[in-house]
This record gives C-alpha cells, structure tokens and sequence, in this order.
C-alpha cells in the first residue's frame, strides 16, 4: 500500500499557507538568519528540475534552523524583465506583462506544490512599478555621485531587422532570429563605474565566506596585472603608440610593436603602400568576437603597416603591426612584442618569419625609468553598459534639457512608468521603442521648466537583481526601498545559493551595488553575502544537457503528480553531491518513492519497546543529518535517513517516542509526510514548530575498543577490534600485530585476556 500523495501534499501546504508558519518576524529577541537562493526568470517553460536543487537545498537549511530556535527569513520572487517576454510581445503584439503575469502565477503554482518554506508574505516582483521605483532611484544615486555617465560604445547590430542585439541574440557571430551577421554599431550608452570598485571587490574577498572556485573566477574577471605603460616613438612622425606591459625587464627584447586593428593610430601611421592591405585585414576581423581573436590553436594573422617606432631603452628602430590577437579594449590596445619570452608573439613571429632576439633582462623599475615609463595598474573588468534599446525593462529616469544637460527625474515623480506601446520593436535606427511616443518623450525640464526630452533607453535585466535581496528585508515599504532598521536586522544574507553561471555577472554587480549603496550610507554593511554556494547542474539522463530541442526535458509537475513532493524534493538531494552535476535517473526517483512509503509504514510498528540497534541508529542519525546539514552534504543525509527505516524494518519495531524524534530530521527533507506521520501518532501541530533533537551522547559510543596488546608485561602494541569480538578472534588479532609478533615468535607459556582491555603473552 502506497499513501495517497496528492491529499498529503496538498493538506500540508494549505495549513502551512493558514498558520502563516514561515513568515519571518521583526524580532531581534532571537538570532537572525537570512538564507537566500536567487531568484527565477518565470520564463514560458515553467520550473525545470534544476530550480528544485537550489530551493531544495536550502528549504532543508532554513526548515532545521528555525527548528534551532533562529528566527529565518527565506523569501521568493521574480527576476520578470528579460527577453523572453519582450520577444513574445514583439511576436504577439501583447504587452510583455501579460505574459510575464500568467508565467509568474505558473512558478508559484509550482514552488508552492513542492512545499518550500518560503515568506511568501514578502514576493517580489522587479518588474512591478512599486519595486522598479526603487531601481530607478538608485540609478539616480549612481547619476548623482558621477558614477553613471554616458560614452559611445559599440552595441551588436543586426543589418537586416534594424535592431540591437543582446550578446544572448549573437549566436556565433549571427542574429539569433535571421542569421545576418551581427555588425558592431556605436552608439551613445548610460555607463556606471564599477571599475572604480574594483579593488575593493578584489580586497573584499577575503571577508567572505565563498567557495573557492567562486573566489577564482570573481579574481579572474575583475583580473588586477600590476605593469608599466611605455611610449614608443612613431618614426619620422610627432605621433606616439603607448603600450601596457607587465614586463618592462624585457624591453630590450622588443622585435616589433602590434596594434590592435581598432587602434585610432592605424589610420594615421599606415604607410601609402601598405594602406589596402591594412584596410583589408581590420575590415577582416570586424565581426569575429574576442574568443576567436585570442584562440591560441588558430595560426596568428596580422599585416604591416609599413611605419615604425624607436624602442625608448636602446633607440632601436622596429616594424609596427596588426594583428588580432591585441584587444582593441585592454590595456592602450597596442602591445609591445618580446618573442623570446612572450607565447603569442613568439607563435606570430614564427608565422611571420620576424627575428626573435636573445637579451638579457632588466630590473622592473630600471626599465621604467630608462623609458620615462610610467607605472599602472590595469583591469580586466570594464565599465557597465547600462543602456538597452529596448521596451522592457525599468525606464532609465533621466530628462535631457538643452539648457541644463541629463538632469534626475525628481523623487516625488518616480516612478517613471513603462508607457503603453503600439509596437514592441525597437525602432530602425536602433533607439527604443519607447523613442517612437510622443507623450512619453517630450516633458518639462525639472531645473529650469523648459522643454526636456526623456531619456528613452531602458536598464538591463541586471539591474533589479542587484538588490533584491535588500528589498524583502522590508518588501513593501513606500517610503524607502527598505527601512533602516529592517536592513540592519537582516543584512548581511548568511547563505546564498545560486548559479556557477552567475558568479562573475550578477554576484560582482550586486556585491558592487551594495557596497555603493553602504557608501551612500544607505546600507549597514559592505558586503552582501557572507556565504556564497552553489549547486552542480541537472544533466538528463545521457548526461547531456537537458534543452527542448532535444526532447530530454523533465517536467518537475509529472514527478510530483505521480510521486508526490517529498519524492522530488529528496531524490534530488540524494542524486549526487550538491555542488556537482548529476544525471537525472527515474529508476532513482521511483526508489525514493519507494523509501517514503517505507517511512510512513513505521507508524504500523510502534511498539512498548524498540530493540537497542534501533534506539542507537537514532542518535547517529540525529548527529549525522545535523553535520550534513551545515556542511550542504544532502545525499548523505538522505542515505542516513534510508539506513534508519531499514534497520526499523529488520528489527521489527520502534517506540512512539524515537519515532517522533526521527520525524523531527525527516522533516526538511520530506516535509509532507513528515508532518502526516507526525499527526498519525497524536503530535501537535506543525513537526516545523518542535525543537531540532540532539542526540545522546552515551548512544554513541563507538562499537569498536582498543585493546593494548603486551608481552611480559610490557606495552608492545595496541589493536582495534569489534566490542562483541570473541576472545579468540582477538587473541589471533593481537599475535599477528607487527610490534607483537616480533617478541612472540614461540607459542607463548600462558596467555591472559582482560575483556575489553588488554592481551598480555607471557613468553
Ligand atoms: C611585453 C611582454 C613580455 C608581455 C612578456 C608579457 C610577457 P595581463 O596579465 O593579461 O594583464 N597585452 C597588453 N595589452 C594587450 C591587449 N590589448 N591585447 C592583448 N595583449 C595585451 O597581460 C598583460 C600583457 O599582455 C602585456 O605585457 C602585453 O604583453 C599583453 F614576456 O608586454 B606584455
């Protein structure tokens, strides 16, 4: 007999919603705990199987801590602008919100059949104007401190729909909708600082609770390299190309000098022989991305320009170069090359027939100072664009006036709502659609009250999840994105679980804008996360990614449909550690089922008594699921949780009172039938509301002991041996020990066994 699912899930998770169980309360009497897992997209698609991991993971988490007497915040929400939705309005013709609406009330739909203990009390929306509100004013806080400003920068293009694209709508080089190749196009963007943060990011890493490999990846891509930038004469011109080096103890090796192809210099210094050719090859990498330029396998390509420049530190007379393995954007976009010790000039020089010379080396700071160089501290990480040609996504609330410049929308007048559009597109020469409607564009300027233009670009999907978390301390306060006094009671969050594929967008973007906003005096601390985990992918079953196209998707809503929630919930904790990938396995997920209808049945063997196997299996479960808890090790746990039932099983019966206990570790896991069970044997309540067991420290006593093994008396090894071992077993054990045998090598004249103690051979 199997228990009936579909009434146990949904009578739990009615109660749980009436009693109001897993809102968190403004009570500083108890120590807070703040568990964050990031919030999703509610794409068309509804839950993919990967969502439960995370959510899993950490509703296990916040389930055992309020149980531990912490008062927890655990809040959901909707990450709602994004493409997806902005592509269907453009297909459709319908307002994005529609859409988005309807996906929302899908997911919750489906979070909530899944049990989590979410504060629903405290969902948000970004795309809801009460939220964006405050998205809008914080890019006012950016605007105001001379964070945000505005640069040309080069969007994606495509040529043939008129329309910018967002690098996910780039698919190797071509538009994801009609396969143009995507040209590059400049265009005027709102930028924001972030690189004025990033030694702090940098620095701050080391207050932080991270996984490493998250550590490593925010390092890489904010990429510190402490060098030198040196000027290099250009021959017979007034001109001068500077480079970045990180090693100027190798300047007297410099062979030739390369710049990048979209370095402002080609054009100038081009010799009148060399020009087509040169023309030819920038023409040439146009449309090829930094991936393919800096690919180490391919052959380096590059041409001459016919010029050349004075190496400063010995007056040498060098070519200058193109070529596209320089970055037009890193360091001054032109390199000096030392093949002699540099990888990728040596491999051009080798494509290129140039010498590679062998000289000695220089100190740094000589090196500098011969060159009257200068030295510089170069990052990897750019500047935010923060500008998108597009209709959904918060209005960037600013005003242009001819008199007084971009001037802040005022306070009182946020938010600046998304107006109603005829057409989703943006328009033919790349602006917004919002650029196309009259009322909206033309206003008044806020200084001087003359006529103003609105800005008509709007935020990029990463700009209201880089806040969220500070918005459900305190979600719907309309007087400030949150209270004072709210964000000093939850911040920082203790854990956050998230994406591999987050770690260097939305982490760095959001630890970046908190630590703003705490030097605005706006927050109370300037880290947000002080934890930061994340869970391995769901494969399918081959291993593969799991995509539509190829039909090998699992719908989380069949699982629970025919194997109940709890079935879900721990099969995928018990699939594989949390932090690596796993492939899904039906077989799995009908073994799990198969342990919950086990579980349930021990109501069936209450008895007076339990045998001593049962009650000792208790207390190491209680220690086990505890440790596995802190230490995200869920399958374990899980495998603890099934040792427990089989040896209820084999032995036949359990009291009433262990049984209660052991519902008090199932219950994060398996919530529902926790719960039922709980109810089945008279418990009050909610399983959620008892306290977390500790276990008996007497009924953990190792079923091993040490006997001290001796000869004549004396010491001459110890063994370890099992506590219901028979004396001969160990006598033979305490003989074959190395340290014994050697003063054993007769049969000795008497033996003496203390049990549990001591072998003493008399020889
Ligand atoms: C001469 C040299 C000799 C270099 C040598 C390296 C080794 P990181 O550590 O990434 O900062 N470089 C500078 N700007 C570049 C650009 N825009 N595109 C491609 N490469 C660029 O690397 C800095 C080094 O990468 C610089 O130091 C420069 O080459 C090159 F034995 O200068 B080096």
């Amino acid at each position: 007999m199997s228990y009936d699912h579909k009434s146990v899930d949904g009578k739990w998770q009615k109660r749980w919603m009436d009693a109001g169980v897993f809102e968190a309360k403004e009570d500083s009497s108890k120590e807070k705990c703040y568990l964050l897992v990031e919030f999703p997209y509610p794409s068309g698609d509804g839950l993919h199987v990967g969502h439960p991991r995370s959510y899993t993971a950490m509703d296990i988490v916040a389930r055992k801590k309020r149980m531990e007497g912490k008062n927890v915040l655990f809040p959901m929400g909707w990450d709602a602008f994004g493409l997806p939705a902005e592509n269907y309005a453009i297909k459709t013709g319908n307002h994005p919100g529609t859409f988005t609406e309807k996906n929302i009330n899908t997911f919750r739909r489906q979070l909530q059949s899944l049990g989590f203990s979410f504060d629903w009390s405290r969902e948000v929306n970004t795309t809801d104007p009460a939220y964006y509100k405050w998205t809008q004013w914080m890019f006012l806080e950016f605007f105001k401190a001379g964070l945000a400003y505005k640069a040309e920068m080069a969007i994606n293009w495509c040529p043939k729909d008129l329309c910018g694209l967002a690098n996910e709508e780039v698919i190797a080089g071509k538009c994801e909708r009609c396969g143009t190749p995507v040209e590059k196009k400049l265009k005027s963007q709102w930028m924001i600082a972030i690189t004025k943060y990033a030694d702090r990011l940098l620095a701050d890493l080391d207050t932080v609770d991270y996984l490493p490999k998250i550590k490593k990846q925010q390092e890489e891509w904010i990429g510190r390299s402490e060098g030198a930038e040196i000027d290099f004469a250009v021959d017979g011109s007034s001109e001068k190309i500077t480079v970045f080096t990180t090693r100027p103890d190798t300047i007297f090796g410099v062979t030739y000098v390369v710049l990048a192809p979209e370095h402002p210099l080609v054009v100038l210094i081009a010799s009148d022989e060399q020009r087509g050719a040169v023309d030819e090859y920038t023409a040439s990498v146009k449309s090829k991305t930094d991936i393919e330029r800096g690919d180490e396998t391919k052959t380096k390509t590059g041409v001459c320009t016919g010029a050349y420049v004075i190496n400063p530190a010995n007056d040498e007379k060098v070519p200058v170069w193109i070529a596209d393995y320089v970055l037009g954007h890193y360091g001054t976009g032109a390199v000096m090359a030392v093949p002699q010790h540099d990888d990728r000039d040596r491999a051009f020089s080798e494509a290129m027939n140039l010498p590679i010379v062998d000289r000695p080396l220089v100190s740094f700071d000589e090196a500098v100072e011969k060159t009257s160089g200068r030295k510089k501290v170069q990052y990897k990480l750019r500047d935010w664009v923060f500008s998108r040609q597009r209709y959904w996504g918060e209005p960037i609330p600013l005003v242009h006036c001819e008199v007084d410049g971009w001037v802040a929308v005022p306070i009182e007048q946020l938010p600046v709502v998304l107006p109603v559009v005829e057409k989703y597109q943006p328009s033919e020469n790349g602006e917004s659609p919002l650029a196309s409607i009259d009322s909206f564009v033309n206003t008044k300027c806020p200084q001087c009250g003359g006529a103003a233009r609105r800005e008509t670009d709007t935020m990029p999907n990463w700009a209201g999840s880089s806040w969220y978390f500070l918005r459900y301390a305190d979600a719907h306060n309309d007087n400030e994105f949150a209270s004072k006094e709210a964000l000093k009671q939850w911040m920082p969050v203790d854990i956050y679980n998230g994406g591999m594929e987050h770690t260097t967008l939305h982490l760095l973007y959001s630890r970046f804008w908190n630590k703003f906003l705490f030097d605005r005096g706006h927050v109370p601390t300037s880290e947000p996360y002080a934890r930061r985990l994340s869970h391995g992918l769901i494969m399918s079953e081959d291993g593969t990614k799991m995509s539509k196209s190829k039909g090998n998707v699992v719908n989380p809503d069949e699982i629970v449909n025919e194997h109940g929630a709890d079935t879900l919930r721990m099969y995928e904790m018990f699939m594989g550690p949390f932090s690596e990938p796993v492939p899904w396995n039906t077989n799995g997920v009908i073994g799990v089922r198969r342990f919950l209808d086990k579980a349930m049945k021990m109501t069936e063997k209450i008895s007076d008594r339990e045998d001593a196997e049962v009650t000792k299996m208790l207390h190491k479960t209680i220690v086990k699921i505890t440790d596995d808890i802190e230490g995200f090790g869920f399958n374990t746990a899980v495998a603890q949780l099934m040792m427990f039932v089989n040896v209820v099983q084999e032995k036949g019966s359990i009291t009433k009172e262990s049984l209660m206990t052991f519902l008090r570790v199932l219950v994060p896991f398996a919530p529902h039938v926790a719960n039922e069970m709980w109810e089945n044997l008279g418990g009050e309540g909610f399983v959620e509301e008892q306290e977390w067991p500790v276990a008996d420290a007497s009924m953990l006593k190792d079923d091993t002991v040490e006997i001290a093994v001796q000869v004549n008396g004396k010491l001459r090894g110890t063994i370890v041996v099992g506590s219901d071992e028979t004396e001969e077993a160990i006598v033979t054990m305490a003989r074959a020990d190395e340290n014994v045998a050697k003063y054993v090598i007769d049969e000795p004249k008497k033996t003496i066994v203390v049990k549990g103690k001591l072998v003493n051979f008399v020889v």
